[in-house]
Parts: C-alpha cells; sequence; structure tokens
C-alpha cells in the first residue's frame, strides 16, 4: 500500500515512486515474453526493438498486452491496481500500454504532458484517443515499469514537479524533430505517416526537475498531466521499460468508433482493440471492454509461430518449403488469391508464388493456420544472442573482453573510451586482436586499434567491412 506522504508526493508533484513491485523472477517472466517476441533491427545504422501486435497486426511497440499474457497479468496485478485506487477511484479501465526501449546509443523523449485530449504526439488532434464526459475531473493514471535498470546514463525517467496543475502549449514542429523523434520505434508508431509532430512550449530551468532512476521491477506511477521526459541512452547498456495507462469507465476510448471509424490518430485500425476492467464496475457501457482478448487455441498457435519467423528465431528452410509457408501464411491473413495468374516466362518467381498460393483456394483460415503452425514447430530454432546485428554482437564481445582483463564490471566499460585510456599495452592489443579475430573467423590487420580507438567505432568498422572471400 502507498504510504500517506507518498500520496501527498503524488498529489503534489504528480508523480511517485520509484516503488518496489515486482520480483527479479517476475521481471525475468516479463522480459523473456518481450524478448521472445522481438528481434533487434539495424535503422540507419541504430539498433531498434522491433515488436509486433498480433491483436491489432502492426508492428509496434503499443498495446501489447492485448495479446501477450504476462503483460496483461503485469498490469492487471492486484500490486499495482491496489495502488492505483488509493490515488483514484474504484473503477478502472487499462486501456494502453507501451514498450520504451532505449538501445544504447538512442536518443531522448522530450518533455511532453497529456492534458485533456488523449493525443501526446500531433500537433492538431482530428481523433483523440480519449473523449472525457463534460465537467468530469481528469484521471488518466500512468504506472511506469522498469524492466532493465533505468539509470542517469541511460536515460531514467524525468519529471517537472508541480507541472500537473499547468497546461503548456503544444507547438507544431517537423517529424523529425518531435517529441519522441529520438526513439525509433516511437516514432514509428507515434508519427507514422505524418510530416509533423510536436514539442512543448516548456522550459524545464523554470521548474523543479528530478530524475528518477529507478531499479528492474521498480515502479513510478505519475499522471499524464505532469511534464515527463527522459534523456537519452549515453551507456553500452539497453533500458527497457514499459507503462500501462488507466482511465475510468466514463472516459470514451477511441471515440470515433462508435462511427465506425476503426482508424485512429496515428493510422492505425484499433477494430480489434478493447479495454480490460481492472477493478471497480462499469455504469456506462461505451467501450469495449474484455477480459482477454477472444482468440481461439488456433489462432494465438499461429501468432506464435509467425511471430516465431517474423523475429528470425527459426531457421526458414529454402525453395519449395518456404514458399509453402509464406502461401499459408498468406492465405491465413488473406483468405483465397486475388491475384491474376501471372506470366511464368516474364515472372518466373512471381508465378512460383501464386500457383502455391492458388493452390490453397478454398481452404478455410482455421485449417490454413493449422498448417502454417504443424510447418514451423519443426524448424529448427535459432539462438536468440545471435540474432543481435554484428555491430551489437562485436561491442558485446568486447565489452566483456575488456571487462575481464581489467578485472572491472562490464556496465563500467564505456564504448566511447579511446583504448588507451583503458592502459591496454601492445601485447594486450596483440592477443586482442588475435582472439578477436578467430572469433570472427577473419585475419585483422595489427593496426586495428590504432586505426579505430575505441569499442564504438571499432565494432562499427568491423560489422561493415565485408570479410575478404578467397
Ligand atoms: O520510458 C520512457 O523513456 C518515457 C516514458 C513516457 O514518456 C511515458 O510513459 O509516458
Amino acid at each position: 500500500m502507498l504510504a500517506q506522504d507518498q500520496i501527498k508526493h503524488f498529489v503534489e508533484k504528480g508523480w511517485c515512486g520509484p516503488l518496489d513491485i515486482f520480483s527479479q523472477s517476475e521481471v525475468a517472466y516479463f522480459k523473456d515474453c518481450l524478448e521472445t517476441n522481438s528481434s533487434i533491427k539495424e535503422v540507419d545504422s541504430q539498433p531498434m526493438m522491433m515488436l509486433y501486435n498480433n491483436v491489432l497486426n502492426i508492428n509496434t511497440s503499443r498495446d501489447l498486452h492485448l495479446f501477450y499474457k504476462p503483460i496483461a497479468e503485469m498490469f492487471k496485478s492486484p500490486k499495482i491496481v491496489r495502488l492505483l485506487n488509493q490515488l483514484g477511484e474504484p473503477n478502472l479501465l487499462l486501456w494502453n500500454t507501451n514498450v520504451f526501449c532505449k538501445m544504447p546509443g538512442e536518443g531522448e523523449i522530450k518533455w511532453h504532458q497529456v492534458y485533456d485530449s488523449y493525443d501526446p504526439s500531433s500537433y492538431d488532434p482530428q481523433k483523440p484517443a480519449l473523449l472525457y464526459p463534460e465537467g468530469e475531473d481528469f484521471l488518466n493514471l500512468t504506472v511506469w515499469v522498469a524492466l532493465d535498470d533505468a539509470t542517469l546514463d541511460n536515460g531514467c525517467l524525468r519529471f517537472a514537479n508541480n507541472t500537473h496543475y499547468k497546461k503548456f502549449q503544444r507547438l507544431q514542429v517537423p517529424a523529425e524533430e518531435g517529441m519522441f523523434a529520438g526513439v525509433k520505434n516511437h516514432k514509428m508508431v507515434w508519427q507514422g505517416r505524418r510530416q509533423y509532430s510536436a514539442v512543448f512550449d516548456f522550459n524545464e530551468n523554470e521548474w523543479e526537475v528530478e530524475a528518477v532512476p529507478a531499479r528492474a521491477g521498480q515502479v513510478i506511477i505519475f499522471t499524464e498531466r505532469v511534464m515527463h521526459c527522459s534523456g537519452a541512452n549515453n551507456s553500452n547498456q539497453r533500458r527497457l521499460a514499459i507503462n500501462a495507462r488507466y482511465v475510468r469507465p466514463s472516459v470514451q476510448i477511441y471515440p470515433h468508433r462508435l462511427q465506425d471509424d476503426f482508424i485512429d490518430e496515428n493510422f492505425h485500425n484499433i477494430k480489434r482493440h478493447f479495454c480490460m476492467l481492472v477493478s471497480g464496475q462499469d455504469n456506462f457501457g461505451i467501450n469495449v471492454i474484455r477480459d482477454w482478448n477472444n482468440l481461439d487455441d488456433t489462432e494465438v498457435e499461429f501468432h506464435n509461430m509467425s511471430n516465431l519467423v517474423r523475429f528470425g528465431h527459426v531457421e526458414l528452410p529454402q525453395g519449395k518449403q518456404q514458399i509453402e509457408i509464406d502461401s499459408l501464411y498468406q492465405q491465413v491473413m488473406e483468405g483465397d488469391c486475388p491475384r491474376a495468374e501471372p506470366d511464368p516466362i516474364q515472372h518466373p518467381r512471381k508465378y512460383i508464388q501464386w500457383q502455391a498460393w492458388n493452390q490453397h483456394k478454398g481452404m478455410s483460415r482455421c485449417e490454413a493456420m493449422k498448417r502454417y503452425s504443424q510447418l514451423i514447430s519443426k524448424l529448427p530454432r535459432v539462438d536468440r544472442q545471435k540474432k543481435l546485428p554484428l555491430s551489437e554482437q562485436i561491442k558485446a564481445w568486447l565489452v566483456s573482453y575488456v571487462a575481464e582483463l581489467l578485472k572491472i564490471e562490464p556496465d563500467e566499460v564505456d564504448c566511447t573510451v579511446p583504448f588507451e585510456r583503458y592502459a591496454l599495452g601492445s601485447a594486450d592489443a596483440a592477443s586482442l586482436t588475435g582472439e578477436l579475430g578467430a572469433w570472427l573467423e577473419r585475419d585483422l590487420p595489427a593496426t586495428l586499434f590504432y586505426n579505430y580507438p575505441n569499442i564504438e567505432t571499432l565494432a562499427n568498422h568491423l560489422a561493415s567491412e565485408r570479410p575478404l572471400v578467397c
């Protein structure tokens, strides 16, 4: 339970925490779910965590609780809901979650607040995601859970105390300067196809600002109205966190869906979105509320299997079997092949793909899902570590080598510090070159450490260099 001074802190400053809520084994369970259902993709030379929402059918870091049970369990947990009841009221809907993964080198999330209508990133919201009943006081509680340690170095949350009583003006800016532009997966979710985004007319020097580091498993609760942001990740460690947002059942979620408009302000189809009543009751009946999604076992199995493919966790076959897998996936997602027969001479590849899909004509979705799942379940699994982009694998290798050599912790190794500052002698450099070359299975020149003087530049160089094929 929250103590009186924690409640007072929340009322006065707009946030409270960090609170010890989840054990290390719970954190491991949540993280395993996210890591199994993601891959690290390099976008503009920057690693980014790629996630997929199997209920909304889009690549996104948002609303994963609609499909992934561990995430729903986390935010429905009485450990959290009891605290929210103390701050808000007994009736609460969980309507939104977001994963915030900041890989090393990712940028800041700028200062933002949500004051009345809900649309944090755009300048001119046509379609607010939330509609508050007239005259009702604002309640939009966020629970933010650290899944990795969030530190000053890797971009922990920062709050401007007391700002939740003031509405700051939103300013339109080009998309690349928007509040989420620094973090790749959020840029993708929030800015989608928009040319513009927003920032707030807010000067942090005029307010009391607090940075709030949190250990994995700790929770910070805040009102969406308080100005908050997070710094860039200047460390060599990932910073993974997830949040959930709760409102009263009197608030209409995606109000435009009542006019059969299922495209939200970020151009995502929310037809299958639903809310979860996590405490109390709903006396309004204006929202789609379910305990859990209505997918049957065959469909859940299909989605789990398709995630193994999507995130590269299985070794895909080549040739005919690969074409068969793709065609079954198309049959599930789109039904019978609607395309005209391509010319086999001019487009042989397209023709083979068309033929494979067209052979399933009339096959039910359920049957196609079963066949797809059967094929995928027999494929060999890929080691997760090996799926990191090469530059990250090399960086991790170098960090652990240097840490062992200097008898320090890996997170004390700064990838941007020159090797000479770590006092690596020429004998150390020679054996490092030899061992690194053996690991990468290529000959590396002795001058490597002079030309690429820190871990960052060396790893990027080696990852971009094509090994000579003899
Ligand atoms: O985790 C972060 O870096 C930002 C979180 C945030 O802005 C939010 O939860 O509203």
